[in-house]
């Protein structure tokens, strides 16, 4: 599913974040500490190797909101940005912190000539976002964004399950049909 808003192609897809070779950069799902842990960041960290978690250290801790950038190492992309999304119903105001990765996230793409980046639906596994939700704050703000970028032309969302995926499809769709092409 793709669709464009300010001349940026919006897309969602199935898959493993960690196995994206086209796209310049993947966002991890990250805890404060920029450690291997479960769900999307376990994925990554696995597949940079040790070489992630060194480079890592110095940044920690990152807050809820907060984003930071650093090389791919074994992955196949140049570029990881890590994000701490909220945990719902404790870091408040959720929607804000939320927005406030996406927003942070696209603004270091940017300011590093990143042309294509990948993001995991952050917060929605082991932070207990519900996952429509999450996706309306996540879209707004890609949409609130998207004319202020001047190197990033990819947005990809790739979802590990169908359901999350459908729900994605969904709203890109709607956002397709009142955008300029
Ligand atoms: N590729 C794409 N999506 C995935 C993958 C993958 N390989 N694995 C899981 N998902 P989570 P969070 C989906 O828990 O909620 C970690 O342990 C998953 O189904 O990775 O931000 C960290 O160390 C869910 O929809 O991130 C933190 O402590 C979404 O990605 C904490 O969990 C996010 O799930 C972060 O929790």
């Amino acid at each position: 599913m793709k669709t464009k808003i300010s001349g940026i192609t919006i897309e969602c897809m199935r898959g493993d974040i960690a196995s994206q070779p086209d796209m310049e950069a993947i966002v991890n799902a990250a805890n404060a500490q920029l450690r291997i842990g479960g769900g999307v960041a376990g994925a990554i960290h696995r597949a940079a190797g040790p070489g992630l978690e060194e480079e890592c250290r110095p940044m920690a801790p990152i807050k809820p909101g907060e984003a930071v950038i650093s090389g791919g190492h074994n992955l196949p992309n140049k570029y990881v940005i890590h994000c701490l999304g909220p945990v719902y119903g404790k870091d408040k105001p959720e929607d804000k912190l939320l927005a406030d990765c996406y927003r942070n996230a696209l603004k270091l793409a940017d300011e590093n000539n990143i042309r294509s980046i990948a993001f995991p639906a952050i917060s929605t596994g082991a932070f207990g976002y519900p996952i429509r939700e999450a996706a309306e704050v996540t879209l707004d703000t890609i949409k609130e964004v998207a004319p202020a970028l001047k190197n990033v032309k990819t947005i990809r969302f790739v979802l590990f399950s169908k359901g999350d995926y459908e729900i994605y499809k969904e709203m890109i769709e709607s956002i397709g049909h009142g955008a300029q092409k």
